[in-house]
């Protein structure tokens, strides 16, 4: 199939799913065109069928903002006609999914046929989305998509729940190359970060409000008064960042908190983690905490979202009603100070993931869906 794809092309989990995908399906034989603003974060690797088409916007004096939705639209159109797509695939709903319906009626005008397909990946509908300046559009370019799918069921509830939707929602969550993702051998880097006795805790976001970074440090601080000497490990960056830096000066564990900004691969610094933290507020899937499983990180996560999805049933780790810094705190020491259920959550977290969140597996869903989606196109278009 040649497929387009568009995503953010920023640190964020829907440019990674969006990156990791189309890296997937070129290797599987497939032609991949990216579409966005900037070359995807992740897309370091250059093969013979991944394609990049750069959209850029025209800067007249008379717009005060610039309409990068028109413009991706109209590269879309050109990229689906020169390119002669089979499909085109958009990560986020706003404005992609917009822009993809806008692309394909203009298409539809000139005789070629292209499904879209939408991926709701999290804000697009559980904030973002819901606010009343995007709800019409958002509703209008979800029930003109050719197919919808959302990274969990908590997500493909709160879709139905929130919008006025008709359309049917097919569930394909996040996943992870784990033959190339896995907990590499690095205790020299390890001794670089922290003392031999010391245990590393790791939180990695986007610093943004819904990510409650400041229950990362709070539960920190927890840790360290009972006693367990460890550092903690913040990776990303954000509108909260400085609140969190200050937040670990006032609560005078400055010297335990390391930040090392935007990190990519993260495979090396979860790699040397004890332990991964994430204390949402809303989290549709949580990529992150995925990623940490995937090298043998036991985590604790907030009880949110498509968390328990993830999380309930792999011994992986605990879910902690979000806000509750004791809770957070308690299931953190337990797993820091108990070695054998630490051995056992660390194995467990890397098995789960291998048996449900593999690449192989979740992609092959993927292609699936995209067989679907044009085969019912072409039928409606024949008859
Ligand atoms: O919604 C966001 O915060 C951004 C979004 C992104 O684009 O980075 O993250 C979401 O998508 C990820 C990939 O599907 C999910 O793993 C995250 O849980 C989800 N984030 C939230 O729902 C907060």
């Amino acid at each position: 199939m040649r497929i387009g794809i568009t995503c953010y092309p920023v640190y964020g989990g829907s440019g990674v799913v969006a990156t990791e995908l189309g890296q997937a399906l070129a290797a599987r034989g497939h032609e991949i065109h990216f579409i966005a603003y900037s070359l995807p974060f992740r897309l370091n690797q250059v093969t013979e069928n991944i394609y990049f088409h750069e959209v850029s916007v025209n800067r007249y004096p008379l717009f005060d903002f610039p309409p990068y939705a028109l413009s991706l639209t109209s590269k879309m159109v050109d990229v689906a006609k020169y390119e002669k797509l089979d499909l085109l695939h958009v990560h986020y709903a706003i404005p992609h999914a917009t822009s993809a319906v806008l692309a394909r009626d203009i298409l539809r005008q000139q005789s070629i046929q292209i499904p879209i397909v939408t991926t709701l990946h999290g804000t697009d509908i559980t904030i973002v989305g819901q606010d009343a300046s995007y709800t019409p559009v958002v509703t209008y370019s979800i029930n003109a998509s050719d197919g919808v799918t959302a990274v969990s069921n908590f997500l493909r509830k709160e879709t139905y729940d929130a919008f006025e939707i008709k359309a049917p929602i097919q569930v394909i969550p996040n996943f992870i190359d784990t033959k190339n993702f896995y907990r590499l051998e690095k205790e020299h880097f390890r001794g670089a970060i922290c003392d031999a006795d010391q245990k590393v805790i790791v939180h990695v976001s986007n610093f943004r409000r819904v990510k409650n970074v400041s229950h990362v440090v709070e539960t920190f601080h927890r840790i360290l008064q009972v006693g367990v000497s460890a550092k903690l490990l913040l990776v990303g960056d954000g509108p909260d960042r400085s609140n969190v830096e200050q937040l670990s000066r006032d609560l005078g564990i400055q010297d335990n908190v390391r930040f090392l900004g935007k990190q990519d691969p993260i495979q090396e610094i979860l790699s040397i983690s004890d332990l991964f933290l994430l204390t949402s507020g809303s989290e549709a899937f949580g990529l992150a905490p995925l990623e940490a499983m995937a090298c043998n990180v036991p985590v604790v996560c907030s009880n949110i979202g498509g968390l328990p999805e993830l999380i309930e049933g792999s011994g992986a780790g605990y879910l902690c009603p979000v806000g509750d810094i004791d809770a957070f705190a308690t299931s953190s020491i337990e797993i820091l100070t108990n070695r054998q259920l630490h051995a056992q959550m660390s194995n467990q977290a890397r098995e789960y993931v291998v048996r449900n969140y593999d690449t192989e597996t979740i992609v092959s869903m993927y292609e699936d869906y995209y067989e679907k989606v044009i085969n019912e196109t072409l039928s409606t278009s024949d008859s």
